[in-house]
C-alpha cells in the first residue's frame, strides 16, 4: 500500500535542515546554542508555522509547535526529538524524529484532520551532550532533573558555562526552571529515531518498536600530576598525569567483558594538558561512557572505574571521577508499544520489537508520561558519522507509523 508521508517533502526537510552545520565539509556539527543551532531552530520554526502550528520557545531553548485539539481539556500528544548533534555526525540523528513530527503536522493540515486531543512537535536541546557533557540535558531539564546551579557548573571545551551560553543565545538562565513540564502537561510522548545499528537492515525489516532502553552512565575522569621539563626531569622524579591515565585506560578496556555480554564501554574524549610536546602533562581528563541492560552492571562498572582510578593515583598523582549522567535502564509504555505495533502491521510493514543500545530523550521523558519509540533502518548500521544514512522511503514508512498512531491517539 502507498503510505501517507510525502517522501519528497521529508527528504527536502532533512537535506535543508542539514545545511546548518559548523562542518559542511565533514558531516553535521550543530552544538546547542551555536550560530548553526540558532539557524536550524529558525528553520524548524518556519516549518512549524507553515504546517499550521502555534510556536513557542521554552526557557532553555526547546521549541514546541502546537496544533490545538477541539477538546481543550485533553492533554496533547508530544512528538519529536533533539536538534543538536555530535561532532561530525550525521543528518538523521535527531532531525529524523523532529521531522516525523513536522510531517505529521503537515499531514494533519493536508488531510484537514481536526484532532480532539491536541498534538505538539518538539525540537530539544543538548541530547548528545557534545557541548556541555553528560547528555539528555534538554529532556532532563524538562523533567526537572537538573538543578539551576548546574548551569553554571556545566561548561563547554572553551570554558563557557551553559548559563553564559544561554545568555548569548537570548535566554535568561535564572528562568531555566520555568522549562520544567507541569504534571500531566502531555498525554504521551512519541519519538522516531534512526536505529544507529545493523539489525533492521540485516533482517530486511522496516521498523523496530522499542520496548526498553539500556542504562547509561557517563563519567569524567580527571588525573592531576605536576608539569615539568621533558628533558631535565629524571623519570623517577616525574608526576606524569598521562602515565597515570594510560595505566587506567589499559584496565578499562577489559571491564565490559568482565561485566556482561551486552555491557559496553567507550572512551570518546581525552584531553592532555598543557599540551606541549616537551612538557610533562600535569592534567589529563577523559570521558567514560558505560552502558548495560541491568542497573546493577552499570553500578558495578562505575565502582570498578573508581577503584582503578584510585589505585592508579600514586606517586603524587591525584584523581577524580565525576558522574556526568546516570540514566537507568528504562521500560517504555506497553500500551504505546501495542498501538505502534498495531499500526505498523496495519500499514503492511515488517517490524520487530527491539531493545535500544543508544540513549534517547524518550528514556528521560518516560519518567513523566507514557512514552513510545520506534526505529527506522540505518545503512550499514552506521551513525555518529557523516556516512549515517536512511533511505527516505524507509524514513517515510516510519513516519507513517507515527502519523497513524497520533491520528488514533488524538481522535482525529
Ligand atoms: O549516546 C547516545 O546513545 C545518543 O546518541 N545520545
Ligand atoms: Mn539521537
Ligand atoms: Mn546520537
Amino acid at each position: 500500500m502507498t503510505g501517507y508521508a510525502d517522501t519528497r517533502r521529508v527528504a527536502d526537510l532533512i537535506e535543508d535542515l542539514d545545511q546548518f552545520t559548523a562542518t559542511p565539509e565533514n558531516g553535521t556539527t550543530r552544538l546547542t546554542y551555536s550560530a548553526e543551532y540558532a539557524a536550524a531552530r529558525d528553520f524548524i520554526i518556519t516549518h512549524m508555522l507553515r504546517a499550521g502550528l502555534e510556536v513557542r520557545q521554552d526557557a532553555i531553548g526547546n521549541i514546541f509547535g502546537r496544533l490545538a485539539g477541539s477538546n481543550p481539556d485533553l492533554a496533547p500528544v508530544l512528538v519529536g526529538s533533539h536538534l543538536d548533534s555530535v561532532p561530525n555526525g550525521g543528518r538523521f540523528d535527531g532531525p529524523a524524529g523532529i521531522i516525523a513530527g513536522l510531517e505529521t503536522a503537515y499531514l494533519f493540515r493536508d488531510l484537514r484532520l481536526t484532532p480532539e486531543r491536541g498534538l505538539e512537535v518538539v525540537a530539544m536541546i543538548e541530547e548528545e551532550g557534545a557541548r556541555f557533557g553528560g547528555g539528555l540535558l534538554g529532556s532532563r531539564m524538562l523533567t526537572g532533573r537538573v538543578a539551576p546551579a548546574d548551569l553554571v557548573e556545566l561548561t563547554d571545551d572553551h570554558g563557557v558555562s551553559m548559563a553564559d551560553a544561554m545568555e548569548g543565545y537570548g535566554l535568561d538562565p535564572q528562568k531555566a526552571v520555568q522549562a520544567v513540564l507541569a504534571p500531566n502537561a502531555y498525554h504521551s510522548f512519541l519519538e522516531l529515531h534512526i536505529e544507529q545499528g545493523p539489525v533492521l537492515e540485516d533482517a530486511c525489516q522496516d521498523v523496530a518498536i522499542v520496548d526498553r532502553i539500556v542504562g547509561i552512565a557517563q563519567l569524567k575522569v580527571t588525573i592531576w600530576g605536576r608539569a615539568g621539563h621533558a628533558g631535565t626531569t629524571p623519570m623517577h622524579a616525574r608526576r606524569d598525569a598521562l602515565t597515570g591515565a594510560v595505566a587506567i585506560l589499559s584496565q578499562l578496556s577489559g571491564l565490559p567483558v568482565q561485566t556482561s555480554k551486552e555491557a559496553v564501554l567507550t572512551v570518546g574524549k581525552l584531553e592532555v594538558l598543557p599540551g606541549g610536546a616537551n612538557v610533562i602533562p600535569d592534567l589529563v581528563n577523559f570521558t567514560v561512557d558505560l552502558r548495560a541492560p541491568l542497573a546493577k552492571d552499570i553500578d558495578w562498572m562505575i565502582s570498578c572505574v573508581r577503584d582503578i582510578v584510585g589505585s592508579a593515583c600514586t606517586g603524587g598523582l591525584t584523581g577524580d571521577v565525576e558522574e556526568m549522567l546516570y540514566a537507568k535502564p528504562t521500560m517504555l509504555s506497553p500500551d504505546l508499544h501495542r498501538c505502534l505495533t498495531t499500526n505498523a502491521r496495519a500499514l503492511g510493514l515488517k517490524y520487530r520489537t527491539m531493545v535500544s543500545g543508544a540513549g534517547h530523550d524518550a528514556m528521560i521523558i518516560s519518567a513523566v508520561m507514557p512514552t513510545g519509540l520506534i526505529f527506522v533502518p540505518s545503512r550499514d548500521g552506521i551513525s555518529h558519522a557523516p556516512e549515517e544514512w536512511t533511505d527516505y522511503a524507509q524514513l517515510a514508512r516510519g513516519i507513517d507509523v507515527i502519523f497513524t498512531t497520533i491520528r488514533d491517539m488524538t481522535g482525529a
